[in-house]
């Protein structure tokens, strides 16, 4: 009897990939009980379906991680293909999307398990029932069918992240992820949760807003030991709030400096509490590593961070923030949601400006933008209806639901367009540090310096026709771009995208 159990990672639309830390973690229980692994990723395996179609026929089931949106395409791709070839053969679905929506994710007719929660303890039971062919009845945070009727065992209560075994980062293939983004870097998790509730966030939903994290000791003792052993240049410390325990900030840059750490880290946390730390602790920590922090601004309008529930920043946190990670020689990271219910062209017009604002007062900061996507379990979609918004009623019609083009009821067409082309000359305006290596040469770097001046008019007079910087950038890029994943690409063509809901 096989003990081997197959994962696939759908791409999720980015070439700066690395190692998903949701199969990582599920992954140890099982090696821990004998089992054989095997990681496939899609976006740095050639021909990834023939792989896992190869790989399956002696395993006792596939495992997939997914969250909502464009990974969905490549789940019932590859789920479709393994039930052509047998069946029976058992695929179980886990991560955000199918713990948020496990009821309409189960009722997909290629998928026959869904792992609600955290993973770790759920799927090894699974994984010996599946071996011993007894019944699943009894394992808690599982869907499953049976006579065709879908079934839900109680949810599995949340462990604390300091019980949890630490990850597997020994499967995945750390040579490959710097191929394919240019520097060699992994995520890593030193909390779960966060104490706050922004509308649009499934956070609280799924982790009860009780925030939990590793010690400092294990935290230092953890990292370093992690990037030595895979000759990682940077750790991306994917907390949703790194800063809830300011105390615990300031012991793990103390740690890291003692250790000699010598790699770059970076972390996500609110602009309020960024603001709590002096300058003397922003030192501390960018001496021990800490290169960026990203923060969820969100708006620039005060009546858009209201009905985001986002009250407990302000914008003197914001500039505070900027000024003084700048200072400590940290990036100033920020976030912005266009096209939040409520927000009309008054309200765009001063988030734009703020954006201009901030980079124009603190050189250094930087602004990425997404539009509105309403994801399962935020509490906005409490009012769905009202706010004109359908949603999806199966598993793939949530793929075109993704931040970087989704189309809602009151922003489609030509109001979509331009928000786009805003977009684009928002990214072009001012600089921005993606974590792939920058591998343009010195003519593309000048020539793209030169056209930020006429896209920072361009903001400042909302004046969008004729785009030749957007057609020169473009031109620009291609010199030395590295090939962009196809669901990427989408986003020059907005005709092919369906609207995501209304
Ligand atoms: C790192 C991260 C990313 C990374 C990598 C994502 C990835 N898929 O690994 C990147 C930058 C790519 C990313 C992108 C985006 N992300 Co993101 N991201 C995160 C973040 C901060 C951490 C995820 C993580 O690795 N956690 C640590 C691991 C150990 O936990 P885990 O993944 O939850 O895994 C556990 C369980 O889910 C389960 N499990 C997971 N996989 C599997 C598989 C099997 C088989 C089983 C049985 C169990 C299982 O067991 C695991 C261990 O307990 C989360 C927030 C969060 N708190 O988790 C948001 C989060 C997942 N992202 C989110 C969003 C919205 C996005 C973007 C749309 C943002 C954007 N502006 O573009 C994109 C979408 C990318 C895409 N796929 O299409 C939402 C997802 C909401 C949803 N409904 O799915 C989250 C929850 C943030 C939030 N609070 O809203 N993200
Ligand atoms: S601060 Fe961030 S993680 Fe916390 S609820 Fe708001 S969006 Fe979610």
């Amino acid at each position: 009897m096989s003990r081997k159990v197959v994962f696939f990672f759908p791409s999720f639309a980015s070439t700066e990939a690395t190692a998903p830390l949701g199969i990582l973690a599920v992954a140890t229980p099982l090696l821990r009980a004998g089992y054989e692994v095997t990681l496939i990723d899609s976006t740095i395996t050639p021909n990834f379906q023939k792989r896992v179609l190869d790989e399956v026929k002696d395993a006792l089931c596939l495992g997939i991680s997914l969250v909502t949106g464009p990974m969905i395409r490549e789940t019932v791709a590859i789920a479709r293909a393994v039930k052509e070839w047998n069946p029976e053969f058992p695929i179980i679905l886990g991560g955000w999307h199918p713990s948020l929506l496990p009821k309409q994710t189960l009722e997909a007719e290629c998928i026959d398990y869904v792992v609600r929660g955290q993973g770790e303890e759920t799927l090894l039971e699974l994984v010996q029932h599946l071996e011993s062919r007894s019944s699943v009845d009894l394992i808690s945070g599982l869907g499953f069918k049976r006579d065709d009727k879908l079934f839900f065992t109680p949810e599995r209560p949340l462990r604390p992240l300091a019980e949890m075994p630490p990850k597997a980062y020994h499967i995945a293939d750390f040579d490959a992820y710097e191929r394919s983004c240019g520097r060699r870097w992994a995520m890593y998790t030193s909390s779960l949760a966060c104490p706050f509730n922004c509308s649009y966030c499934t956070n609280a939903g799924v982790y009860g807003r009780k925030w939990n994290a590793l010690s400092p000791e294990q935290f230092v003792e953890e990292t370093v030991d992690l990037t030595r052993r895979y000759n990682l240049e940077l750790l991306w410390v994917v907390d949703d709030n790194f800063l809830v325990d300011l105390d615990r900030a300031r012991l793990i840059g103390e740690g890291l400096v003692r250790a000699g750490a010598n790699f770059k880290w970076s972390i996500q946390a609110t602009t309020n509490l960024t603001a709590r730390l002096s300058i003397e602790d922003l030192k501390l920590l960018n001496r021990s590593g800490l290169h960026q922090i990203c923060q969820g601004v969100d708006s620039g309008s005060p009546k858009i961070l209201k009905l985001m529930n986002k009250t407990f920043q302000d914008f003197d946190d914001i500039y505070q923030s900027a000024a003084r990670c700048l200072d400590a020689g940290i990036r100033p990271s920020f976030n912005i949601i266009f096209a939040y219910p409520g927000e009309g062209p008054e309200e765009r017009r001063q988030t734009v400006d703020f954006m201009m604002d901030v980079c124009r007062r603190f050189p250094g900061a930087e602004f990425w933008t997404n539009i509105f996507t309403p994801y399962p379990g935020a509490p906005i979609l409490e009012n769905a209806e009202e706010i004109g918004i359908q949603l999806p009623s199966s598993l793939e019609g949530w793929v075109d639901f993704f931040p970087r083009y989704t189309v809602l009821p009151w922003l489609n067409g030509r109001d979509h367009k331009r928000l786009q082309i805003t977009r684009d000359y928002l990214r072009i305006a001012f600089d921005r540090v993606p974590i792939s290596a920058d591998t343009r040469d010195r003519f593309t770097r000048t020539a793209q310096k030169a056209i930020s001046l006429p896209a920072r008019w361009r903001l400042d007079h909302d004046f969008y026709r004729f785009p030749v910087e957007l057609w020169l950038n473009d031109k620009l890029k291609k010199r030395t771009a590295m090939a962009k994943p196809a669901v990427d690409a989408k986003q020059l063509d907005p005709s092919k995208v369906q609207p995501a809901c209304g």
